[in-house]
């Protein structure tokens, strides 16, 4: 029952024939309905799931951002996480969040034409609103990763401002809203995952400045004054670079340079 509620949009069985991806997708679990795909996938690997190992919902009930925050994940978007086992150290892991937001970018491109742009750190937009977030949790043994899980939300096909709460109207749009059409949930599904295959193992083998200077071709926000939160801290300045650990660094009003390792960043309104 559950595969045919999710084979209705996506057909898991023609998807996996297709799929051109060394390491992702040989295992898919998926629902019509989870908490969120990042526990499920978490508990999968406490069951013994290899690396690849996708889980796929067709809503949360529990979706989840960074800090606890909640993920709106209705019908018609495309809720997933991957299992990742990499052979890194953590601080080295921290790099994925990357690798999906590239990996997103370059396929909401090439598959749509979209201006997509990205934003420190996790975030994919279009003309400054958001349409996918990625969520990238690890479970450490001492200094080395013992597995990640990269959890990707993709607003799809629904209208962000009939199904969103109205605090985010202005803040999240849809591939529906972008196009004015539905697209093919299963062909996102695979282009990303053969994308997020190819990335994730040029960053194994090659290392993260070239998949840096890639995501960064995307990010509008550097080189223009930013609003950066950061704990309890508000900090103002120009975004000036992504560092090779990941790190934001921006010029605050007093000319020193601050590097940030977790926050948010938004464009500071004109005055
Ligand atoms: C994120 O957090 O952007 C990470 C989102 C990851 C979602 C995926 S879906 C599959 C997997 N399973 C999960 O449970 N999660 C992952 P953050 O940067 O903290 O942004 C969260 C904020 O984005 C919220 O506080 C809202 O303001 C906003 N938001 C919530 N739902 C949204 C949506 N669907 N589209 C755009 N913005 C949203």
């Amino acid at each position: 029952m559950v595969r045919n509620a999710v084979s209705a949009k996506i057909n898991l069985n023609r998807l996996q024939e297709g799929l051109r991806a060394k390491r992702f997708g040989k295992r898919i679990f998926f629902s019509s309905v989870v908490g969120s795909t990042n526990e499920w996938a978490k508990e999968l690997v406490l069951l013994g799931a290899p690396e690849g190992t996708v889980a796929i919902a067709q809503t949360q009930t529990g979706g989840r951002g960074r800090l606890g925050r909640v993920w709106f994940s209705p019908e018609g978007g495309l809720w997933f996480s991957v299992v990742l086992k990499p052979k890194l150290k953590a601080a080295e892991a921290v790099k994925l969040v990357f690798v999906a937001g590239l990996a997103v970018a370059e396929v909401l491109r090439e598959l749509y034409g979209l201006k997509v742009e990205t934003k420190w750190p996790n975030d994919v937009l279009v003309d400054g609103r958001k349409i996918c977030g990625i969520l990238a949790e690890m479970s450490t043994v001492g200094e080395k990763v013992n597995f990640a899980v990269l959890g990707i939300g993709v607003n799809a096909n629904f209208d962000a401002g009939k199904v969103f709460p109205e605090e985010l109207w202005g803040n999240a749009t849809s591939l529906m809203n972008e196009l004015g059409r539905k697209v093919k949930l299963e062909e996102l599904f695979r282009v990303l995952l053969e994308r997020l295959d190819c990335v994730y193992e040029q960053f194994l083998k090659e290392g993260f400045s070239l998949i840096l200077e890639r995501w960064k071709s995307y990010a509008g926000f550097l080189g223009k004054q930013v609003v950066v939160t950061s704990g309890t801290e508000t900090l103002h300045g120009l975004a000036l670079d992504v560092d090779n650990e990941g790190a934001l660094a921006i010029r605050l009003e007093d000319g020193t340079v601050k590097r940030i390792f977790v926050g948010d960043v938004s464009l500071r309104a004109k005055i």
